[in-house]
């Protein structure tokens, strides 16, 4: 396979109506699939008196009955898979419900293809031969240390295989190697920053791309990143289910993430009726993989909130956006019958000069009532030890605070160092209030 600027660009730039055609004739390939190898898909299609042959149109697709991770845990572990499992030669897991994390399966063919789709991501953001890119992700059962590895190699990046943690390492290889693109979650990436800034060798740095993802996070966040590496930040959106990262990137353009609907069939509904919202409005993001050979999932209900956005792209590719995905359906808090994603929280905080990279959500109950307490740090410069420019920082921030959630939070400030660092995902929130 020649994987030369040409392979990538063709892939990119289809026709909206030939991606159509490819979208059907595959969907109708992976329903029958699943029908005829997956005991579970098929129970699933009789109870609706379905067969493959009486789904026509994409409307009639939307009879067929979702997925969710609750399936995953109900077959675990191999219940999904549609091939024998002398043709699986990878599987992942990542955390699922009730104790029992999902397994994720791939065909030679499936890891092939993923690594084309990570690689196409890449290769939009500019990422080339002669790149050195540090994979700073968790290389075990995370689909964001293999995934992205491979994807990276395949545009003829120079990669490294850096994993999590050892950050101080991390910042002297980025220095002694002359990276220039880095991979890593949100979260550890601003703890990459506050250790190089540290160390004093932020300025000695070559990056020029940050590839981030795998959580919520913010366009205030964003900012930091970018001004604090001197880079480009793209949000990078997938999951386990869906072969893992590269199922949505964003291009230069930075104005919502491509979704490469030629591998993944996209509906967005409503979370509670599960009816297909309208174009352009918030909804759940439902996905259906159209190339996956190993685990053909139906109508899978990923829990993300987003909204699809159709217009053509000022970058000129036909693949439709997802917007910033504002957080999981099961993320959301309702705190005094107000809905709060973290991710709003973490917008407000990133755009006080004053605040540290790192916060935490406390959720309480006082009597009846729900307490939310937001705890941040300050930056050394602005934790003085003066209670009264203390005090004025705390107000500041809460008033931005019930500005955007239009509710009273409690601020507690603390000293940089006093939240604990994630080195993948960062815990935004404790929860307390069932104990
Ligand atoms: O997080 C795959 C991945 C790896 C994506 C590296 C990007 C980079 P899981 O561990 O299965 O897979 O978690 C998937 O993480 O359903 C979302 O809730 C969340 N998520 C992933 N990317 C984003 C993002 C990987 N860019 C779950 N923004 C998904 C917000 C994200 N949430």
């Amino acid at each position: 396979m020649p994987w030369n600027d040409e392979f990538w660009d063709r892939e990119e730039v289809m026709d909206r109506k030939d991606l159509e055609e490819i979208q059907f004739k595959r969907l109708k390939q992976t329903i029958k699939k699943a029908y005829e190898n997956v005991g579970f898909f098929r129970k699933r299609l009789k109870s609706v008196n379905l067969t493959p042959d009486d789904i026509r149109s994409f409307d009639d697709f939307a009879k067929v009955p979702f997925t969710t991770k609750e399936h995953f845990a109900e077959n675990y572990p191999f219940g999904l898979i549609a091939v024998p499992l002398s043709e699986i030669v990878r599987i992942h897991t990542s955390s699922g419900t009730s104790g029992k994390p999902k397994v994720v399966a791939y065909t030679a063919k499936d890891i092939e293809n993923w690594t084309n789709l990570v690689a196409r991501c890449f290769y939009m953001v500019g990422i080339r031969r002669g790149d050195v890119f540090q994979n700073m992700a968790n290389y075990a059962f995370f689909t964001g240390g293999l995934g992205i590895h491979l994807g990276a190699e395949r545009v003829g990046a120079v990669t490294i295989p850096a994993g999590v943690g050892n950050t101080e390492r991390q910042v002297q290889y980025m220095v002694d190697f002359g990276t220039t693109a880095i991979h890593s979650t949100p979260s550890y990436a601003l703890h990459v920053k506050e250790v190089a800034e540290e160390m004093g060798l932020i300025d000695k740095l070559k990056l020029r791309i940050g590839c981030f993802g795998a959580e919520p996070w913010s366009e205030n966040t964003r900012k930091r990143l970018e001004d604090a590496f001197g880079i480009n930040a793209y949000d990078s959106y997938g999951l386990s289910e869906m072969n893992g990262p590269g199922v949505a990137f964003e291009c230069k353009e930075k104005q919502g993430l491509h979704i490469w609907v030629d591998n993944y069939f996209v509906e967005i509904v409503d979370p509670k009726t599960g009816e297909r919202v309208g174009e352009g409005e918030k909804g759940e993001l439902v996905l259906t993989p159209l190339t996956k050979e190993a685990m053909p999932l139906l109508r899978y209900k990923t829990g993300d909130i987003t909204i699809l956005e159709n217009e053509k792209c000022g970058c000129g590719r036909t693949h439709p956006r997802l917007m910033r995905i504002f957080g999981r359906s099961d993320d959301m808090l309702i705190v005094r019958g107000v809905n709060v994603f973290p991710s709003q929280v973490e917008h407000v905080l990133m755009q006080i000069p004053e605040v540290g990279d790192n916060f935490q959500i406390l959720l309480t109950r006082k009597g009846a009532l729900d307490e939310m307490t937001v705890k941040v740090e300050v930056k050394d410069e602005f934790f003085t030890g003066e209670i009264e420019d203390l005090k004025r920082l705390q107000q500041k921030i809460q008033r931005a605070l019930q500005l955007e959630l239009m509710l009273r939070t409690n601020v507690e400030l603390v000293e940089k160092g006093r939240i604990e660092r994630s080195m993948g995902k960062a815990k935004r929130v404790i929860d307390l209030r069932s104990i």
